[in-house]
């Protein structure tokens, strides 16, 4: 998998270099090119962003740095290669273990991290008639700009990259993978010493009963769940049923 990363922080993606993503890296599995936005901006001070039309506070990324970064960019992949433009920001989708699912079967992502207030609303609109884009939230909080949800977008896709988990029967075990439903989150889980600090392993576990193990593991894990999540029990949830990524999208 490819995936490209625009950014007037380059250096915040460095982590990427890093880790379990640093390794798929070095496998050949996962190549990651990093650029640098200003490097399209085209006046003596390298703008790349300007009040906003209707007022207000703050700043608004320019279409024009934009479109020619991206376009140069789609540019450097192979003839007719289908990259996804992947733009977080606050108010898109939530981006959940399925999408996390469906980015690692992409050949090719495109991740334009937008800085102060967001990126001109054309910029999505006008790539959304040559290619897939998708806007995803990484959560209800509000970050400084999209690089550090780009990291959490990343490292999430290249985990499920075939050959990159190092015990590939994990994935399948994670919170939030899907058929876990009711259970969604893990529970708690111990290794040695038995007795530390006087708190002892329970017994379940020591007790070399597979079906046990893995009822009790259930139970711990719906219970965790209800309390942590209610959010995650009941209608609305797996989120499996979320529209696809090409769904094509109003303002
Ligand atoms: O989740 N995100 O993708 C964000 C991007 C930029 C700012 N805040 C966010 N939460």
């Amino acid at each position: 998998m490819r995936v490209d990363i625009i950014t007037i922080f380059p250096d915040y993606l460095s982590p990427l270099e890093l880790s379990l993503v640093g390794k798929a890296r070095r496998a050949g599995i996962l190549d990651v090119h990093v650029h640098d936005l200003r490097s399209w901006a085209t006046d003596r001070h390298r703008t790349v962003d300007d009040s906003p039309y209707g007022g207000g506070p703050g700043m608004v990324m320019r279409p024009d740095v934009w479109g020619a970064a991206l376009d140069a960019v789609r540019a450097l992949g192979p003839v007719g290669g289908s990259a996804t433009l992947v733009i977080p920001t606050p108010s898109g989708r939530p981006f959940t273990q399925p999408r996390a699912q469906e980015l690692s079967a992409s050949p090719w992502l495109i991740i334009a991290c937008g800085r102060y207030e967001g990126i001109d609303a054309r910029v999505a609109a006008h790539y959304r008639e040559v290619m897939p884009v998708i806007e995803f939230s990484v959560g209800d909080v509000v970050l400084a700009g999209g690089e550090a949800a780009a990291l959490v977008m990343v490292e999430a896709t290249a985990r499920l990259l075939p050959g990159v988990l190092g015990n590939e029967a994990s994935a399948p075990d994670d919170s939030f993978a899907p058929g876990r439903s009711g259970a969604a989150l893990e529970g708690p889980v111990f290794t040695r010493p038995p007795v530390w600090r006087g708190l002892t392993v329970p017994d379940v576990l020591l007790s070399g009963d597979h079906g046990a193990v893995a009822r009790w593991r259930n139970e711990r894990s719906a219970d965790r769940t209800r309390r942590m999540r209610p959010d995650l029990v009941g209608p609305g949830y797996p989120d499996d049923k979320v529209l696809p990524l090409a769904e094509s999208e109003e303002w």
